[in-house]
């Protein structure tokens, strides 16, 4: 069992205790444990096996909990983790992913009616008895039915991009122990970095293809986490890992390596209108090579191919057949598009004042650590969830802390007060002016009321843009990949407004939402809209997020200047 697995276990046993009421320190120390289990550099596993039965010491994690590591280990399995499954009917933790259901539903559910399964949960509420039940009513019930019928039409077995990415690198770095192996790649939407990955395309070239070929490929099949062997043959093979991801793998001659990763990065829509063009200029493109006649011109590199034919090199992400081509055929070049190095803060963080994991201080750790020279601590307003927000007074309190740790952590890192302000039904704000004034980054978000009529909420997200105080429309649609769709809104009006009020549209760099979409970051590019790319980070880990939102930006166009944290702090503060 890797760390990551381990993690995984310590997350579920958190989920487990959660909807049986534990209370909020023992579930948040599975919760913290998984984190840093999985932020840990090194190999839990090889530290075991070299010593068995200890552990390096690790920093938060205690002597109960440095004893499930290694039982984990070494069987495979924990007995306390066991025993909460036992306990616990595997339905349930799915139940957690439908809109308006949390820990206490879960289990208002489950205790009265029984309810473990999204089958059972539906037809309890097709026969009316989930109205029956304390705090819920025929609305909530409704309510219920319309987020069964939005999981099943969002859930898919499409992965999430962190998820795919991974698997991924994990794959490749096993790969690479095989002394054969020379280049490789992967592929495919993960290449183009869009926001669900279908399956992980390898790309791998061989030293000495004739006499090792066979050796690298059954060098990926005997992979750890390789669950089923779906396809075997003697260039090409498929594989489920353990996690559900399948994974191609083709092994290439070194002469073709750049027509294949075109070809194999697509998409099929590019691919197919840059055959057309080189047929129109005499030549033929293969994922073996570019061809005039029976002769070879290109296949090495991809900057070969694309040379051959007459066009600069086009960025994976903006490989969608949606104007690529045609503006490399007019322009020659493109722009420099943003990069991670661009980012030099983040301005949407939560901490333990709302639903954040850690303390502001271990969060500016994690931000330090990225070499970042600001960021902003944007805890809830009180609406949601109730007992994780803040009120004034907590606020208060925050920005204390906020004022000493800047102290502390001079010429380290600037922190800014900020909230995530929710937006109320009316278009109004969850805090009054007097606490809005006081903020540097005040996003405005939409977690409530996500099914309001077109038209109504429209003009509530509009007037909410209106509020002088309002900085960054966070994760703009509400949606949630897989599992929840977008708000239903007029986003060109909403756009418009931003621009005329000086707000920014956010990118929010969350694998689960990847919101703003890149289809939409380019329609507002175009309407002259600003941007910033943030984490939304809860915990330490997720501040490594950034590189999918930054995907995301490269697919919607954009470039360093577009976006308002790319600003060095001087110009970021003054400006901003
Ligand atoms: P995914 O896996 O659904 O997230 O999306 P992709 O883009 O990774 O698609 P996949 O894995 O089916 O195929 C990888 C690439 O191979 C794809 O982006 C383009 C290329 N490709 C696949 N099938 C065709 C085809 O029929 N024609 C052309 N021109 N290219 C294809
Ligand atoms: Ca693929
Ligand atoms: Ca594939
Ligand atoms: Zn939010």
């Amino acid at each position: 069992m890797d760390n990551k697995a381990i993690a995984r276990v310590f997350e579920e046993m958190a989920d487990i205790l959660d909807i049986q009421g534990a209370d909020f320190f023992r579930v948040n120390a599975y919760r913290k444990a998984a984190l840093t289990v999985e932020g840990l550099a090194q190999d839990l596993r090889k530290a075991v096996e070299t010593s068995p039965g200890s552990l390096p010491k690790i920093p938060g994690i205690g002597k109960a909990l440095e004893e499930k590591i290694v039982e984990l280990i070494q069987t495979g399995k924990c007995k306390e983790h066991e025993d909460l499954k036992k306990s616990f009917p595997e339905g349930l933790l799915e139940m957690l992913k439908l809109r308006g259901v949390g820990p206490k539903k879960v289990k208002l559910f489950f205790y009265n009616l029984k309810i473990s399964t999204l089958a059972d949960l539906k037809k309890a509420a097709q026969q009316q008895k989930l109205r029956e039940l304390e705090g819920m009513g025929p609305k909530s019930e409704e309510d219920i039915l319309k987020a069964l019928e939005e999981y099943a039409k969002f859930s898919s077995k499409r992965h999430l991009i962190n998820e795919a990415l991974g698997e991924a690198e994990r794959y490749i770095e096993h790969m690479k122990k095989c002394k054969y192996v020379d280049k490789i790649q992967y592929a495919g939407s993960l290449r183009r970095w869009q926001e669900t990955i279908g399956d992980i395309d390898v790309l791998v070239t061989v030293k000495d293809p004739s006499k090792s070929a066979k050796t690298v490929m059954s060098h990926f099949l005997v992979y750890d986490e390789v669950l089923n062997v779906v396809a075997e043959g003697e260039t090409k093979s498929t594989v489920v890992l353990e996690s559900g991801i399948d994974v191609d793998l083709r092994v290439l001659e070194d002469s073709e390596f750049g027509a294949a990763l075109h070809y194999f990065t697509g998409n099929k829509s590019h691919n197919i209108k840059i055959r057309d063009l080189a047929k129109k200029k005499g030549l033929k493109i293969s994922e073996y090579g570019v061809f005039k006649g029976d002769k070879k011109i290109a296949g090495k590199t991809e900057d070969e191919i694309f040379e051959s034919i007459g066009l600069p090199f086009i960025i994976p992400e903006l490989r969608k057949n949606d104007g690529e081509i045609e503006y490399a055929q007019k322009h020659k070049k493109f722009p420099r598009f943003i990069e991670l190095k661009d980012i030099k803060g983040d301005i949407h963080s939560h901490s333990t004042y709302s639903d954040g994991e850690c303390s502001i201080e271990e969060m500016a750790d994690a931000f330090i650590a990225r070499g970042y020279e600001y960021f902003a601590v944007t805890d809830h307003s009180s609406v949601v969830g109730v007992t994780r927000g803040m009120g004034t007074k907590d606020i208060k309190k925050q920005w204390k802390e906020i004022d000493k740790l800047n102290e502390k952590l001079k010429g380290k890192i600037k922190i800014f007060k900020g909230c995530e302000v929710d937006i109320l039904k009316d278009g109004s704000l969850d805090f009054p002016d007097e606490i809005l004034k006081e903020l540097k980054v005040v996003i405005i978000s939409a977690h409530l009321y996500a099914r309001l009529p077109s038209d109504q909420q429209t003009k509530r997200l509009i007037s909410a843009i209106e509020n002088p105080y309002s900085r960054i429309l966070g994760h703009p649609t509400g949606r949630l990949l897989n599992r929840r769709g977008e708000m239903e809104f007029d986003m060109e009006k909403v756009i418009d407004a931003c621009v005329a009020n000086d707000v920014c549209l956010e990118i929010n760099s969350h694998p689960m939402r990847l919101d703003l979409t890149d289809k939409y970051v380019r329609t507002a590019k175009y309407k002259g809209a600003k941007f910033v790319i943030n984490t939304d980070a809860h915990n330490t880990n997720n501040p490594g997020f950034m590189k999918f939102g930054v995907g995301i930006a490269r697919r919607g166009w954009l470039e360093p200047k577009d976006i308002v944290n790319t600003l060095p702090l001087k110009k970021f503060d003054s400006a901003f």
